[in-house]
């Protein structure tokens, strides 16, 4: 390991109870743009994502595939390290919850919140909901069309009755209220620090930690019949890829407290309530940072399972390419709000921002110099002050777009790239290196140099957010130095390198059949 500043960011496990889907896809590019961006710039990073594979709601799914639980597991799993190669995540790890280091560092957070005296024995009567593995108060539910009750997510609920290990949730409402006053970032978005912090104040109950009613789960410890409740279970993934219990371990050093937990909003409370509450009883440091983003829809309507509209990330690679799906993800929405996904707006924003922008920049500029500058980068002249301006913009752009990620504002941060592009453009058309090849080649020259200059720069910041494409622009420009130390002056394009015939890196996406079709 390296004396480097440590980044640990970490996405949801999910559940193996299905197969992934774009909202899946959704949350972990988030880290992994994170991820590769923090890498470039000097960090040494810790990239978790991973499946959750105990519960009811997994038990179920295997039953229903006539499959033994682990086996079930195994074969669902690995979709989602199928996505992840298909994605082009960076993760450091994959985690599963049916690990044996992950059922040691649960069950050692168990002895040590028991020891503490955070859990107690009694009985659990009330309302769970398998598909949300929650369990809900009366106060909390809603009544569906038949008037039959309702999870407040819509989902179905059942009356359970069993004895139950309890965690003394209600012992740390104040604390948790402090804590959040005195970190006013740890929930992202503010609005939904605000949510979670109305849910604390309107009290906190004792929340049960075990079930006796089925199986597929971590034995709770010395206690035969008990299994954990699957969210204890889950969160604390977070710490066993970190090496815990082993709180000497390297790992566990260099990068606990994790910086983000990067969550969907469906699951805040988990990550935001007890997480730490289960922490602190643990006496351990908490996350810095929990970012709730926004929910997916597919043209308009919720996605999901029996209205048929799930949206298939290995399927929309194959029919766009990779890179433009990365990015149409990240830069569509302001990230914390909810999108809607439609295929005409894809086409659209894809074609605008990458084929006729930095794919049309790169490629047009790439071919002059091919063509009149005897196939390699030109010697430039003395720069002007509108030459300096525009290379001055990329040092700026590698700066807003740091300030930008440190606050997972991923739409500011391509904004800011995007509008760099839309400065080289502007300077092209304003120098007109085509019309300079008559009246004064030397300045055409630097011209040329200025922009191949700024595409260097473009190209290595656009990294995190399209990596594959990115890397062919590099490739064609003979750049080998790609970190972020070489933005700005340090890793100047150098005069005579070979500029080969350019390759598009972004061709036009055809706009689907029928406007707006799915
Ligand atoms: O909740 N739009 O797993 P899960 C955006 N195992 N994001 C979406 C989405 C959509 N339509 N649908 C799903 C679990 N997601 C637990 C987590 S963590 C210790 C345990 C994403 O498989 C989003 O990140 O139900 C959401 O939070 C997550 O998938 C839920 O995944």
């Amino acid at each position: 390991m390296t004396d480097k500043p440590a980044f640990y960011a970490t996405t949801p496990i999910y559940y193996v109870n299905d197969v992934p889907h774009i909202g899946h896809a959704y949350t972990t590019l988030a880290v992994d743009v994170l991820a590769r961006f923090k890498r470039l710039d000097g960090f040494d990073v810790m990239f978790l994502t991973g499946t959750d594979e105990h519960g009811q709601k997994v038990e179920k799914s295997a039953e229903k595939a006539g499959v033994d639980p682990q086996a079930f597991c195994d074969r669902v799993s690995a979709r989602f390290r199928d996505l992840a190669v298909a994605m082009n995540f960076s993760n450091d790890q994959f985690i599963r919850t049916t690990e044996e280091r992950h059922k040691k560092a649960v069950q050692h957070l168990w002895r040590e919140l028991l020891a503490k005296g955070f859990i107690y024995e009694d009985k659990y009567a009330g309302w769970y909901s398998v598909r949300d593995e929650a369990f809900y108060a009366e106060s909390e539910l809603q009544k569906g069309a038949d008037g039959e009750k309702l999870a407040p997510t819509g989902a179905p609920v059942e009356w359970v009755e069993e004895p139950s290990y309890f965690f003394k949730l209600s012992a740390f409402g104040d604390k948790l209220l402090e804590f959040y006053e005195a970190n006013p970032d740890f929930v992202m978005p503010k609005s939904r620090l605000n949510e979670v912090i109305s849910f604390v104040k309107g009290g906190l109950e004792d929340l049960s930690i075990s079930r006796t009613t089925f199986n597929w789960g971590v034995p709770v410890p010395d206690v035969p019949g008990h299994i954990m409740y699957v969210w204890i279970d889950a969160l604390t993934n977070y710490l066993t890829a970190v090496g815990y219990p082993d709180t000497d371990a390297a790992a566990y050093k260099k990068f606990w407290p994790a910086d983000v937990h990067m969550v969907g909003k469906d699951i805040l409370r988990f990550h935001a309530v007890y997480w730490p509450a289960f922490l602190m009883a643990a006496d351990l440091p908490l996350p810095r940072r929990v970012f709730a983003h926004g929910w997916w829809t597919n043209e308009g309507q919720k996605i999901s399972k029996s209205l048929g509209n799930v949206i298939d990330p290995f399927e929309l690679i194959e029919s766009y390419g990779l890179d433009p799906v990365r990015f149409f993800l990240l830069r569509e929405v302001p990230f914390g709000n909810d999108g809607d996904f439609s295929r005409k707006n894809f086409v659209l924003r894809c074609n605008a921002d990458l084929a006729n922008g930095i794919g049309n920049l790169s490629q047009r500029t790439l071919s002059m110099i091919h063509k009149n500058c005897d196939e390699q980068v030109p010697a430039p002249g003395d720069f002007t002050s509108e030459d300096n301006d525009l290379l001055e913009k990329a040092k700026q752009t590698l700066e807003a777009m740091r300030e930008h990620l440190d606050k997972q504002a991923f739409h500011l941060a391509f904004e800011a790239l995007i509008q760099l592009v839309t400065a080289a453009d502007g300077y092209i058309s304003v120098q007109a290196p085509w019309t300079l090849k008559k009246t004064d080649p030397e300045r055409m020259k630097t011209v040329l140099y200025v922009v191949a200059e700024t595409i260097r720069q473009i190209a290595i910041l656009a990294q995190p957010i399209m990596p594959q494409s990115m890397d062919k622009l590099l490739d064609q420009m003979g750049v080998t130095e790609r970190g972020f130390e070489m933005i700005g002056e340090a890793g100047r394009l150098q005069p005579g390198t070979a500029i080969p015939k350019p390759e598009g890196v972004f061709p036009r996406l055809e706009l689907p059949a029928e406007e707006g079709a799915a």
